[in-house]
């Protein structure tokens, strides 16, 4: 019998590479998708292209607990994985509202329907190093307090202690991931990564003269999602309920990323990084660096790809898309 997963945030990142991860151990996929992202595929489910024919799509919208039940009363998991959320944490200050509904409601609604309609079903929940914020402890481990500093960390933390509330008052097999940063070529163009890979290569290509960018001070633990997703799914085959840390170890500021992004297209950042005081956040996160001796010694998990192969990677693929199409995704305005 195949195992069947089902991936809420399927269409994100994370999502697609979990997505194919899966389906190469011979697993039968399902994801939730809004309604809105179908109506739109070209762009909304583009990280699913090639992968999309073998999954199976749910229409459903975690802001409603009768889509998600729905969802739930179909089919019988073996695994679910809770990606879903509004992932960026500039936005959380300009709606926290918004964030804090869908983040904590929609974690809520998953973990109600599946203690209702299928207790077994092991349950992923994505915690982010966003709940440690200004942290107490460097580097930063599973049992560092959280101190979260925006409206995005505060959600991810409830989201964090529901899963730790399912898994102790009706014995669900819950875990939290708390991943640090990690990005790819599949990043959104809101993220600090992506924002100056792809501002490289408008450069490089002459479709931009410059790149805005917020605190360059700002220090982060940057991983690749490719190798994050698979701790993931490492998490749910233990033959108990824990929570991990998954991060790389090392720490880098935005301005080390910057020189390393122009630099391997041959251009100096200090000639088109300008300082934008609007992408300030009112409260920073200014140093991350994780602990992930835990997932090593249990979970046997190692990332592949270090700082330097991660941006090499995601410049090359912006060079190379944007040669082919000359045109990019738009940006938000916030970011
Ligand atoms: P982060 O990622 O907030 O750490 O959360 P992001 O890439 O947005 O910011 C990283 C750091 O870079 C600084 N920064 C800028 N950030 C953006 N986005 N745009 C800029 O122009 C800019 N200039 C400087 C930020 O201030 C910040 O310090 C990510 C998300 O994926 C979360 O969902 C996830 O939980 C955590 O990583 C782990």
């Amino acid at each position: 019998m195949k195992k069947k997963a089902l991936i809420t945030g399927i269409t994100g990142q994370d999502g697609s590479y979990l997505a194919e991860h899966l389906l190469g151990l011979d697993y039968e996929v399902h994801g939730i998708v809004r309604r809105v992202a179908l109506e739109q595929p070209e762009h909304r489910l583009s990280r699913l292209k090639g992968v999309l024919d073998k999954l199976k799509i749910h229409p459903a919208n975690l802001d409603s607990y009768p889509s998600i039940f729905h969802v739930f009363s179909r089919e019988q998991y073996d695994e679910c994985y809770h990606l879903a959320a509004q992932s960026f944490v500039a936005e959380s200050f300009a709606d926290g509202f918004s964030t804090m509904s869908t983040n904590i409601s929609g974690t809520h609604y998953v973990l109600a329907a599946l203690r209702e309609l299928q207790p077994k079903c092991k349950f992923y929940f994505a915690g982010s190093s966003e709940m440690f914020g200004k942290v107490r402890e460097t580097p930063q481990r599973e049992s560092t307090p959280f101190h979260p500093r925006s409206p995005y960390g505060i959600s991810k933390c409830a989201g964090f202690q529901l899963a730790v509330n399912y898994r102790e008052a009706y014995g669900m097999f819950c875990c939290n991931g708390i991943l640090f940063n990690h990005e790819s070529p599949r990043r959104g163009l809101e993220f600090v990564t992506r924002k100056i890979t792809n501002g490289v290569a408008r450069i490089k290509l002459g479709l931009a003269s410059e790149v805005r960018l917020g605190n360059l001070d700002a220090k982060r633990d940057w991983g690749h999602a490719r190798d994050y997703i698979e701790a993931m799914h490492l998490m749910l085959q233990q033959p108990a309920a824990d929570d991990y840390v998954v991060a790389t170890g090392q720490t880098h500021s935005v301005r080390d990323l910057c020189e390393l992004a122009f630099s391997e297209a041959g251009l100096d950042y200090n000639k088109y990084v300008k300082i934008d005081q609007s992408v300030y956040r009112p409260a920073e996160v200014d140093l991350l660096i994780g602990d992930a001796s835990k997932a090593h010694s249990v979970l046997k998990w190692q990332p592949k790809v270090d700082f330097a192969g991660l941006i090499k990677e995601m410049v090359h693929a912006d060079l190379a898309a944007l040669a082919s199409t000359g045109k990019s995704e738009p940006v938000l305005a916030r970011a």
